[in-house]
Formats: structure tokens, C-alpha cells, sequence
């Protein structure tokens, strides 16, 4: 069908000059209460949802309940063995506004323990799927088959009064976390270590657990995955894999279709896949360039091809953040107290001081700073999961606490439907004739 493919390229030309035109002259004109840029322009900044787990400034970055990342080390219960915050306290930080107690937690940590037998069939089907199937695939559809289990789909079949919903979504909630560092692992050592599976340690925290299932036992490694678990929970509601997962439950879609469309949101190189892609680019320089310890002259000019390509640099940007993202910060100071001499972090540090500067100079990109991705692959390399198609996936597990604590408040409060309006062409054209002189 070339004919029909030419005609659709085509087409795409002359609504993209069409679009490009209408935001240079009319871009700032008002729509109800937003403007054309906005309806256009991938909705940035339009206050339009509602979420209580988290808020992010653009100077600040992300606030847990009000607590900044460095206020959660502070504040939030830890492991007897570790430095960094349990996210099991952050989860009860999210889900109820309160700073738990270690009992709490401890209590917590008991009950997805005691949840997290994850159904035969789930499995099956991940060893159904060729080894080479993308991970965050893998663990998407993982996630999906177990809406077997889902009882708030079997509460609603059976008729449950809406005053009711949260409670049969707050048990999927709780048992989907529960599995997801099980499947997590599962494929990790599936794909990677010949199907050699690593029994579950009851004794350990969630995070704990996790890091010992993927196959490491590293204290540090331990304190890591807490610290990973914790800072990639929650980025308030508009951000595209939380948006997903509100989305998709707000046609009371259980938790395991609504968690699983976020992940496929998750697993977009702009979102975050990114972990992989810093990770994929740094190696990629190192390689080009033939050494682990590049200049900065050498490092600036990888920096410029790869831009002449009409690439992005992964790690930098934020569509919200106009600062260092904390989540950076907070794993560069994690990477300073441990990781100091390793030559990959010395690499994420060179990027750090040269890419901003060369961002800014092509005067377009909104915030030139790191976000979360720019960091996080070099620190696994060093604890040796340098399997960068599974970076994602950790990310997910994280995400997971953040998007499903939301998805319990949405039900708790009734909230309804997202149903946005969008308009065509024709109706953006015949609103500027009407609303202005030209
Ligand atoms: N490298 C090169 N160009 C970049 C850039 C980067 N890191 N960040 C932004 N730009 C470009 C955009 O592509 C856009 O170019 P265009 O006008 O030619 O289309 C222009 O700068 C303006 O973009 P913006 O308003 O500053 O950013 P945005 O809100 O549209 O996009 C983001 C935000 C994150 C998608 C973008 O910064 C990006 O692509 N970054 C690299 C990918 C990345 O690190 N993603 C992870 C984000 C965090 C996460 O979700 N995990």
C-alpha cells in the first residue's frame, strides 16, 4: 500500500506547517482557560488533575506529602542494616499523609510478604515469551495476567456498591506490590542468569528482598535498592506513566490493567526507558572514543554529533523541572559516600559539568539539567547489573508505589472519568478567525 503511505506522508506535511505556523502567531492565544500553545503542545502546565501523593515544583523538585527527598532520609523508618529509607514508609507516607512508625513498616513489610505468592500461570506465560522480548514487555504482560486474581473486578461483577470500591482496589493494590519484586526478579534471572532463580528471604525488607532475588547480597547493594525503590515512587499525577495508570482506572479498570498500561508508559525512551539510554549513550562514547576516561573536549564533541543527529541526550531535560532533579542529587550523594573512584560515575559526573552549558546553547530546551536517568545506570553497573534493558523495570517496581497508592485514592474519593476534549484542524483555524483580526 505505498500509495496510501506517500498520501499519509504528505498529508503530515501540511498540517505539520499548518501547526508550526499556528504556534508561532497565535500561540499564546486563550482557549477557555488555556492557551493554543498548550491544547497543541502536549498539555504542559494545564492544572487539570487531581493527586495527593506528591507535588513537584520546578525548582525544588518532587515533595512526598510534603517532604522533600533529602526530609524522607531523614524522616522515614530504615532498616537496621542501612542508611536509606524503607519504601515501605514511603508507601504508608503516600497512601495516608503520616510518617510511619518502625512497627509499622515492620507490619507492612510482613503483610506483602505474606501477599506475595505470585500465581503459577503468570509464570508460565513469561516463559512462554522468547528470551529476547523486551523486559519491560515481560513485565507489562506479567502484570497483566494476574488480573486473574483481581478482586476488585470480582467484587464489581458481583455488584459493589461504588461507596465500597476502594477496599477491593486497596487489597489488588496491596498485592500487586507485593508480587512485583518477584516477577521483577523473575525475569531479571530468566533472561540473564539461564533461568537460575533465586529463592525468596523472608527475613528481608521489600527492597532487600528484591536486590537478594536478582542475585546480590551486597549490604550496599541493599541500601541501594531502598534508596532506588524510594526516589522513583511518585512524580505527581501528570507525569506520563502516572497519568496512564489514573487514565486507564478511571474506567474502573482494576489495578493490574491500569498498572499495566502504566508500564507501558514507563517503558517510552522519553520517560523511562531513559535509564537504559544513558546508560546505552555513555558506553556507546566510551566505546567511540577507546577509553574509560575521556577529556572533555572529547566528551563535548560526542555531545554535538550526537545532537547533529537530531538526537536527544538521554538523562537531561524535564518537562516540569527546571533545576538539577534532587532525584539526581540524591544518587550523586549516595554515589560520593561509596562510588567516588569508579570511572563510569567520574563519566555521569564529566556529563553533569559539559552538557548543560552545550543544551543551553541551542536555545530551545527548557531545562538543560540532569533528571533521575542521567544517574542511576552507572551506579548498577558497579553493583554489577550492567543488563541495561532491565533498568526499566526497577524503575517500574518503584513507580509502582506511587501510581497505586493514587489509584486507591481515586476510587476512595469517586473520581470520575477523564474524558479531556480535543479538537481538529478546522476548529483551531475557524477559532483564531473568530477570535482575532486575522
Ligand atoms: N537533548 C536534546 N534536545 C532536547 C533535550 C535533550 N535532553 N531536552 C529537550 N530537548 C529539545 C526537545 O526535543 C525540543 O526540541 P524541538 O522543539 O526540536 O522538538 C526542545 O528541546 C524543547 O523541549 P522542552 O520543552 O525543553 O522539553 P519537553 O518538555 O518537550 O520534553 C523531555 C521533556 C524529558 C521529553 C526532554 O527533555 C527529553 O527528550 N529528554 C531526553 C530524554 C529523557 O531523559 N527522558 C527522561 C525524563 C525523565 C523521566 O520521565 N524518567
Amino acid at each position: 500500500m505505498k500509495e496510501l503511505k506517500s498520501l499519509f506522508q504528505e498529508k503530515t506535511q501540511h498540517v505539520q506547517k499548518d501547526l508550526k505556523d499556528i504556534l508561532k502567531n497565535h500561540g499564546d492565544l486563550q482557549v477557555d482557560t488555556v492557551v493554543l500553545r498548550q491544547v497543541i503542545g502536549g498539555m504542559r502546565g494545564i492544572k487539570s488533575m487531581f493527586s495527593e501523593t506528591s507535588l513537584l515544583d520546578p525548582i525544588d523538585g518532587i515533595k512526598f506529602r510534603g517532604y522533600s527527598i533529602p526530609e524522607l532520609r531523614d524522616s522515614l523508618p530504615k532498616s537496621s542494616r542501612g542508611d536509606e529509607p524503607l519504601p515501605e514508609g514511603l508507601f504508608w507516607l503516600m497512601l495516608t499523609g503520616e510518617v510511619p512508625s518502625q512497627s509499622q513498616v515492620e507490619g507492612l513489610a510482613d503483610d506483602w510478604e505474606k501477599r506475595s505468592q505470585v500465581p503459577e500461570h503468570t509464570y508460565r506465560m513469561i516463559d512462554s515469551l522468547p528470551l529476547d522480548t523486551h523486559p519491560m514487555t515481560q513485565f507489562s504482560m506479567a502484570i497483566a495476567s494476574m488480573q486473574t486474581e483481581s478482586v476488585f473486578a470480582k467484587k464489581y461483577a458481583e455488584g459493589i456498591s461504588k461507596m465500597k470500591y476502594w477496599d477491593p482496589m486497596y487489597e489488588d493494590v496491596m498485592n500487586l506490590i507485593a508480587r512485583l519484586p518477584h516477577i521483577a526478579a523473575y525475569i531479571y534471572r530468566r533472561v540473564y542468569h539461564d533461568n537460575k532463580q533465586i529463592k525468596a528471604d523472608e527475613s528481608l525488607d521489600w527492597a532487600a528482598n528484591f536486590a537478594h532475588m536478582l542475585g546480590n547480597n551486597d549490604e550496599e547493594f541493599q541500601d541501594l535498592m531502598r534508596l532506588y525503590l524510594t526516589i522513583h515512587a511518585d512524580h505527581e499525577g501528570g507525569n506520563a506513566s502516572a497519568h496512564t495508570t489514573h487514565l486507564v482506572g478511571s474506567t474502573l479498570s482494576d489495578a493490574y490493567y491500569s498498572l499495566s498500561a502504566g508500564m507501558n508508559a514507563l517503558a517510552g525512551p522519553l520517560h523511562g526507558l531513559a535509564n537504559q539510554e544513558v546508560i546505552k549513550f555513555i558506553f556507546a562514547m566510551l566505546d567511540e572514543i577507546g577509553t574509560k576516561t575521556p577529556t572533555d573536549e572529547q566528551v563535548s564533541k560526542f555531545i554535538h554529533k550526537t545532537l547533529d543527529e537530531g538526537r536527544v541526550i538521554p538523562g537531561y531535560g524535564h518537562a516540569v523541572l527546571r533545576q538539577p532533579d534532587p532525584r539526581f542529587t540524591a544518587q550523586k550523594k549516595f554515589s560520593e559516600k561509596h562510588l567516588k573512584e569508579d570511572d563510569l560515575i567520574q563519566v555521569v559526573w564529566q556529563l553533569f559539568r559539559l552538557v548543560p552549558d552545550i543544551l543551553d546553547g541551542l536555545g530551545k530546551v527548557k531545562n538543560p539539567w540532569p533528571n533521575v536517568d542521567a544517574h542511576s545506570g552507572a551506579i548498577l553497573v558497579h553493583y554489577g547489573i550492567k543488563e541495561y534493558t532491565f533498568y526499566t523495570v526497577l524503575f517500574g517496581v518503584s513507580r509502582a508505589l506511587g501510581v497505586l497508592s493514587n489509584l486507591c485514592w481515586a476510587r476512595a474519593l469517586g473520581l470520575p472519568l477523564e474524558r479531556p476534549k480535543s479538537v481538529n484542524l478546522e476548529w483551531i483555524k475557524n477559532y483564531i478567525t473568530e477570535n482575532t483580526n486575522s
